[in-house]
């Protein structure tokens, strides 16, 4: 059936777009941290530090090193490749993602965990909540909520929910360089809000897995959250391996849709979010991605290869298809190729997507709880579900014709 919503999310004022001073910018330094994966060092292409990028109107191909043009045909490889994802995420849209810090500690006492982290002289301290589950048995499930949970909570599942703004602030274009993240590495840092949000995880987890009084299952671990925390917890789940499980909700323009995607769209008179809209907007990308949001063809990918960095660990995207400002034919189109890369490891059915309209922003429609459910019991519980589904209840596919955007054949890794 298609979906007509009257709910529409407003639109920001759209500031005047100004032309880059630096087109094709020179790189930044990138961390030599390699969250997703971690390749033999000398095994994987290097990518140059000065990449020449090349114009590419349609979805980048995953399956192709942007170091040397090689294919990729093994699963080895695609490791490599997905380091080199990750690098070039970091390099021109997300920043740098800087690795485990000199001290974590923690302590957990009164439904609150602590965590405390110093290097270099710098100390923060931050709160996270913890709600343990009424019924089910110990080690439990638990999920990570970005700035709080806006799908249903399952049963026997934990929810820790991480105030992401006290760690990296989001109210505008004036909260770069704000929040604890910056008070540890300087609020000049390169990471984005986002980046700074996975970094935040990354060290939970950290604790978690030193904190055996609260009994939780760290092989089941889930990241979700909505809209621009939906964004958050796409980041989140691509930058940090230890997540079984990765859920971003409604997350629009910047989450699940595809940069080259959305544009085509307003370009074709749809009132949806943009590259060169977001980073007059808020802090969710790198300053130096804003070289870029007028020369979008030229980056060496878009969001599909984000979803892509989450592979072989599980994604489920859950979206609306009535806001235009969210890019439902971008996201749809864009999560369906991503599919494309768990198809080539020969587990399609370990990223879903599940796409319905006619409710309110981040207001979980109970039709697609069966959804939710699927993934939920298969990759936090264990079950046998059927989780093979990427779907939009948008007539003809909200238009995404997938020879218009894919210009390369999907492997099987071997
Ligand atoms: C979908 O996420 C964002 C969107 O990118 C913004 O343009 C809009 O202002 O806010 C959305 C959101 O986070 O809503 C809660």
């Amino acid at each position: 059936a298609t979906t007509v919503s009257t709910t529409t999310l407003v639109p920001p004022t759209i500031t005047p777009t100004t032309p880059p001073t630096t087109t094709l910018a020179p790189t930044t330094t990138i961390g030599t941290t390699s969250p997703t994966s971690a390749p033999s060092p000398g095994v994987c292409p290097t990518l140059p530090a000065n990449l020449s990028l090349v114009s590419n109107a349609k979805l980048p191909n995953p399956f192709v090193f942007a170091a040397d043009g090689s294919a990729v045909t093994t699963k080895n490889q695609w490791t490599c490749r997905q380091a080199e994802i990750s690098q070039l995420f970091q390099r021109y849209e997300l920043g740098t993602l800087p690795g485990k810090p000199a001290s974590v500690t923690g302590s957990y006492s009164g439904n609150t965990l602590t965590i405390n982290v110093s290097d270099s002289g710098k100390s923060i301290s931050f709160a996270v909540s913890v709600a343990l589950p009424s019924t089910g048995t110990a080690p439990f499930p638990a999920i990570i909520a970005i700035g709080g949970m806006s799908i249903p909570t399952p049963a026997g599942v934990a929810v820790l929910t991480f105030n992401n703004d006290d760690m990296a602030a989001q109210t505008d274009t004036t909260s770069r360089g704000q929040g604890k993240f910056y008070t540890i590495y300087g609020s000049g840092h390169s990471a984005s809000a986002m980046t700074a949000w996975a970094w935040g995880v990354s060290r939970i987890i950290d604790v978690l897995e030193n904190t055996p009084t609260l009994k939780l299952d760290l092989t089941k671990l889930a990241v979700t959250g909505c809209s621009r925390n939906g964004k958050g917890a796409l980041v989140v789940g691509a930058f940090e391996p230890r997540i079984a499980l990765t859920i971003p909700q409604e997350s629009g323009s910047g989450g699940a849709g595809c940069w080259r995607i959305s544009d085509a769209m307003l370009a074709a008179g749809t009132s949806t979010q943009t590259a060169s809209e977001i980073v007059g907007e808020n802090v969710w990308f790198s300053t130096n991605f804003a070289n870029y949001v007028h020369a979008v063809p030229t980056l060496p990918f878009d969001h599909h290869m984000l979803a892509a960095l989450v592979a072989p660990r599980a994604l489920l995207i859950i979206d609306n298809t009535g806001i235009d400002w969210l890019g439902p034919e971008s996201v749809f189109g864009c999560m369906k190729t991503a599919n494309k890369v768990w198809q080539a490891l020969g587990i399609p059915d370990h990223m879903g997507v599940s796409q319905v309209g006619n409710h309110a922003h981040c207001a979980f429609p109970s039709s697609e709880q069966p959804d939710l459910d699927a993934f939920i019991n298969k990759f936090l519980k264990g079950q046998n579900t059927n989780t093979s589904f990427v779907k939009t209840d948008g007539a003809n596919q909200l238009g995404f014709v997938d020879a218009n955007w894919i210009d390369w054949t999907v492997p099987t890794l071997t």
